[in-house]
């Protein structure tokens, strides 16, 4: 428990078999609950999530592969049902530092944000630490957010992120992008429906792990995303339709 509030992590993870058992150990005590998501991964993944002796562990599995935004969509739905009040999301492949963690939910907790993401462009040794092609793409897509949903964002590629229940409830998950591109897309939604999204400092950790992010998702999948996302917002401004959240 974190005060009051039932904590839940997901865990995407797609042929991390390697890497799961460690990222697992390392959350942090007052995770009420651990939800890994093993997205059709053809190794290990699921087995060795659920050798680790950790009563909070609870693993499900896509038959096939969905997509990160796709497995995302199933831990958040099985983490809010189960009663958290706030998902976490930590990449099942470690690239993301528990001690963290507790920032990314405080906000939340204390009822200040609605959604709060990593953002490691701002921490000190980004340059250093960050593949350059990594730093300097994330920093065009993060210009390229800011601008599609005017929020005031950094590293809008941060897949270390949290959720408030109430901000899931009104958000159309179901029609959130399943693959690579997710954030970008939910950062949209949250946008048209006025929630509050903060950002706080993490570290970038790059240890060697492979990624499945690749060039079209940067030139082309993303800046499409993009376009669509203001297309809603346009359409939504044009047809004087209110944010669903003010029909409530
Ligand atoms: N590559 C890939 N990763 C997935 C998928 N579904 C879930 N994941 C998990 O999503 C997380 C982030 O993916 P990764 O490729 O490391 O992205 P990056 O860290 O942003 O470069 C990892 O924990 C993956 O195991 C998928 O379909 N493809
Ligand atoms: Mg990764």
């Amino acid at each position: 428990m974190f005060g009051q509030a039932q904590i839940a992590v997901v865990v995407p993870a797609y042929n991390e078999g390697q890497r799961i058992a460690a990222t697992l150990r390392s959350i942090p005590e007052y995770v009420d609950r651990v939800i890994v998501v093993d997205d059709g991964s053809s190794d290990e993944t699921s087995a060795r999530a659920r050798a680790v002796d950790d009563a909070r562990v609870c693993v499900l599995r896509h038959e096939q592969n969905r997509g990160v935004g796709a497995a995302l969509c199933t831990g958040y739905a099985h983490a809010f049902a189960e009663g958290a009040e706030v998902a976490a999301v930590m990449a099942g492949d470690g690239q993301m530092h528990p001690a963290d963690l507790h920032a990314l939910i405080a906000p939340l907790v204390a009822g200040q944000a609605d959604y709060v993401k990593g953002d490691r462009l701002s921490h000190p040794e980004a340059f250093a630490r960050m593949p350059l092609t990594r730093y300097l793409g994330n920093c065009v897509l993060s210009w390229l957010t800011r601008l599609a949903t005017g929020l005031a964002l950094s590293d809008s590629q941060c897949g270390f992120t949290a959720l408030h229940k109430r901000a899931h409830e009104r958000i159309p998950m179901h029609a959130l992008w399943r693959g690579y591109g997710y954030p970008n897309d939910l950062l949209g939604f949250l946008a048209e429906e006025k929630l509050r999204v903060r950002d706080v400092v993490v570290q970038p950790i790059y240890a060697g792990e492979n990624s499945g992010v690749r060039l079209h998702h940067a030139l082309l999948v993303i800046p499409l995303l993009l376009v669509r996302v203001v297309a809603r917002r346009l359409g939504r401004v044009l047809s004087n339709e209110p944010a669903a959240s003010a029909l409530h």
